[in-house]
Order: C-alpha cells, then sequence, then structure tokens
C-alpha cells in the first residue's frame, strides 16, 4: 500500500502523517493508501477522535476531578479542533502525549480542509465528546450496565466514527449517497429519523463490528485498567461472583465445572473456567450479528481505496473473532492474530469482494465447525443456535 500524503509540502499535514504513523498501529496504512485530499481529511479525523480518545482514557490526569474530564470532552470540538495554537499539556503517555501537546498543529491542517469534511469533523468530535462524557460518571470496573449501555457505548465511540467517514465519503463526491441511505430502516440511535438518512445504521454497524471485537479482545486489558465493558446482563448469567475479574481466576470454578484444557494453550490457560467461556462465546455471537450488515455496506462501496479502507479492518476483527472464539487465553493474556495471516488478509481486500467475502466465510465456518462438532462451549444450547445462525 502506498503513502500518499507523503511529501505534501505542507509542514503541519506531515505533522499529521508523522503522528498517524506513530499512533495508529491499525490505521495508518489504510488511511495513507487514500487520494491525497480524502487521506488527509480522514487523517485529521482520525487524529482528532484520537485526541479525544487519549483524554478519555486517561484515569490518572482527571483522578477526582472528572468534571473537568467531562467538561474537556463536551468543549473539545469547539475549544481545541478549532484552535491552531492548542497545546494540552500532562495527559496521556508516550506518542498520544505528543499529539495532544501539539494538537494546534492539527487544528491548522483542519482549518484548511474542504468545508464538507470540516462540518462532519466537528459534528462527530462534538457527538463523541458528549458520549464519551456519559460514561465518565458511569462506575464502569464491573463493566456497562446492560445490553443497550454496552450498545450506546460503542455506537458513541465508534458508530458515530463509522456514520461520519460515510458522509466524508459522500460529500467527497468519490461515492454517491445511497451508501449512506434513504430511509430504508429505522434504528436505536437516529436522533430525528426524518433528518438522518436511515441506513447510517449499516455505517453505525461496521464501528459496532469493530468496537465489540476490540472490547472481547480486552477483557483482561480494560478489566486491570478498571474500565471494562462486558455488559453485566450478560456476564452475571454466567458468573458465580459480582466480579467480573473472576473469569481470569484459575480456581473459581470448583465442582460441576469442566476445565476447559485446549490444546497449545498455555498452562494458565488452562484453568479458565467453562463459564468464562460460554460468556466469551455469547458476547462472539453478538458481535457476529453485525456481519450482515457490515457486507451490506461494503457491497455499496465503489472506489477501491476506500473499499481496501473499509474492508482491511472489518476482515481483520472477523478474523479476531475467529481467534478469541472459545479461547480461554482472551482470560489470561492478549489473543493476537499471527503476522503472516493478517498480510494475507490484507493481500485479499485488495483483490476485491470476492476475496473478501472468501475470508469472511473461511472464518464463519471455523467457528460454525467447531459447534456443530460439539468441541467449543455452549454449541448445544441457545449460544450454538445464536452462532449457527450469525454464520449461515
Ligand atoms: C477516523 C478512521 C469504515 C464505515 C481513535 C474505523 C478508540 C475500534 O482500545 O485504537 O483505544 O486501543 O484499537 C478512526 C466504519 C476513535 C471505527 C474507537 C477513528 C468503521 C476514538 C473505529 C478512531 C468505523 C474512539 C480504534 C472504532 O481502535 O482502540 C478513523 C466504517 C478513533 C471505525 C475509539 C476505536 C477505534 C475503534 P483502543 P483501537
Ligand atoms: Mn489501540
Ligand atoms: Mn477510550
Ligand atoms: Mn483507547
Ligand atoms: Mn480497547
Ligand atoms: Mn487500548
Amino acid at each position: 500500500l502506498e503513502n500518499n500524503l507523503k511529501d505534501q509540502q505542507d509542514p503541519d499535514v506531515e505533522f499529521c502523517d508523522d503522528m498517524l504513523g506513530k499512533v495508529s498501529r491499525s490505521f495508518a496504512a489504510v488511511i495513507r493508501q487514500l487520494p491525497t485530499q480524502l487521506g488527509i481529511d480522514i487523517c485529521v479525523f482520525y487524529l482528532a477522535l484520537r485526541a479525544l480518545d487519549t483524554v478519555e482514557d486517561d484515569m490518572e490526569a482527571y483522578k477526582g476531578r472528572e468534571a473537568e474530564k467531562q467538561e474537556e470532552l463536551v468543549h473539545f470540538g469547539e475549544r481545541r479542533l478549532t484552535d491552531v495554537n492548542c497545546s494540552i499539556k500532562g495527559v496521556g503517555a508516550a506518542d498520544e502525549r505528543l499529539l495532544v501537546e501539539n494538537f494546534g498543529r492539527v487544528a491548522r491542517v483542519f482549518a484548511k480542509l474542504p468545508a464538507g469534511s470540516k462540518e462532519v469533523i466537528k459534528d462527530i468530535t462534538d457527538k463523541m465528546g458528549a458520549g464519551m462524557a456519559e460514561y465518565v460518571s458511569a462506575d464502569l470496573a464491573q463493566g456497562t450496565v446492560d445490553q443497550a449501555a454496552y450498545d450506546r457505548y460503542c455506537h458513541m465511540v465508534a458508530g458515530l466514527v463509522g456514520e461520519g467517514l460515510t458522509r466524508i465519503f459522500v460529500t467527497s463526491g468519490l461515492e454517491g449517497s445511497e451508501l449512506a441511505g434513504q430511509g430504508e430502516r429505522t434504528w436505536p440511535f437516529c436522533a430525528d429519523p426524518k433528518k438522518e438518512p436511515a441506513n447510517l445504521g449499516l455505517a453505525n454497524s461496521m464501528g459496532l463490528f469493530l468496537q465489540k471485537t476490540n472490547i472481547i479482545r480486552d477483557y483482561l486489558e480494560d478489566y486491570v485498567d478498571g474500565r471494562a465493558f462486558w455488559p453485566q446482563t450478560v456476564w452475571k448469567s454466567y458468573a458465580c461472583s459480582n466480579d467480573l475479574g473472576e473469569f481470569a481466576l484459575p480456581t473459581a470454578h470448583g465442582a460441576g465445572t469442566r476445565l476447559a484444557v485446549k490444546a497449545g494453550s498455555d498452562n494458565l490457560a488452562k484453568g479458565v473456567g467453562e463459564q468464562a467461556l460460554l460468556c466469551l462465546n455469547d458476547l462472539v455471537a453478538d458481535a457476529l450479528e453485525l456481519v450482515p450488515d457490515s457486507l451490506e455496506y461494503l457491497e455499496r462501496v465503489k472506489t477501491p481505496s476506500i473499499y481496501r479502507f473499509c474492508a482491511i479492518p472489518q476482515v481483520m476483527a472477523i478474523a479476531t473473532l475467529a481467534e478469541c472464539f472459545d479461547n480461554p487465553r482472551v482470560f489470561t493474556g492478549v489473543v493476537k492474530i499471527r503476522k503472516g495471516l493478517t498480510a494475507r488478509l490484507i493481500v485479499a481486500c485488495c483483490d476485491g469482494p470476492d476475496a473478501v467475502h472468501f475470508w469472511f466465510r473461511s472464518f464463519a465456518e471455523e467457528i460454525l465447525s467447531s459447534v456443530s462438532k460439539g468441541n467449543c462451549v455452549g454449541a448445544a444450547g441457545a449460544i450454538g443456535k445464536r452462532l449457527e445462525k450469525a454464520c449461515q
């Protein structure tokens, strides 16, 4: 994949391209291969949201000053994105700290973007900031309250990104307005069904699929950080205590639970209980239910570089889900897809829709065969049925 953001002469654009490479492992390449102007717009969009997320994620800088954090999130678009001298000090770590300290340079590029993109980036930054602020006061130590709170959080931090990206593709003239859809379906987050194209619902699902996969994979990291997202109504139906952390404990389940000893898992993972895996597989089924929307969205994308930008993260997500499915290592460490597979998946997305469908099918079948052979936890019950349905 090429980098169309390189050698743009403008030192602030160069700064944005450098920062993008530093703060994003997964999005830098797919953003850089876009046509130059669209790539700059989406690079700025990415960095604005990355900066907002740096504020959201910092649990130290705002300790005991949660109201200030909410204030920063809610007014980020108004006060930071439009301030060409902006510098936020003492927030975040490493490269993200550098990004917010020099955020004025992003604001300078933002100021020069096409009006259509500016309006969308500002609007989504405002909405996401307000959404994140809602969850600052929520105690997330034990996850989100229920399925609705889980879906709403994912909408705020990822569904909105999908909506914004779609609107930018359309205003840039590279995609037609049918990508945003016109009133074909209603969905829960539509503020005004008469004004909002209802099929932004598909774009919302694209974001939700990435975010739910991230939340499933990051179980341990998020739990340890004291900001968990697994919905309580789901995990409490499997746990035997009121602590989400019990899934990570080797001895949490005594009599009556079969230890899930999987070939190739490390010693620690051998102690992960069956209940933990039931819960995991339940959430994987929930995430997989977004796949039909995701495929429908991808079918509507016409521009090859935008197709690659959209498809690569989705294919990586279903690969990650297949890897996490029924995998005790989710509870003891970080599950990653192998380097070689990652490279093959990127090549497939460059080949086009047929290769992308092949891989979606291949990961779905991998899960399905495990269910039908009965060699995953929950195969015979309701979870097995949901997985079968989602994988058809
Ligand atoms: C503007 C490309 C393509 C229709 C920073 C891309 C964090 C999963 O756990 O970094 O913080 O490390 O692994 C991206 C839909 C958003 C949703 C959201 C903005 C796809 C701030 C990605 C990315 C819509 C809130 C990064 C949602 O994961 O997370 C641009 C279509 C940022 C997309 C966050 C998560 C993204 C995320 P972590 P990651
Ligand atoms: Mn990340
Ligand atoms: Mn965050
Ligand atoms: Mn984050
Ligand atoms: Mn995460
Ligand atoms: Mn993270």
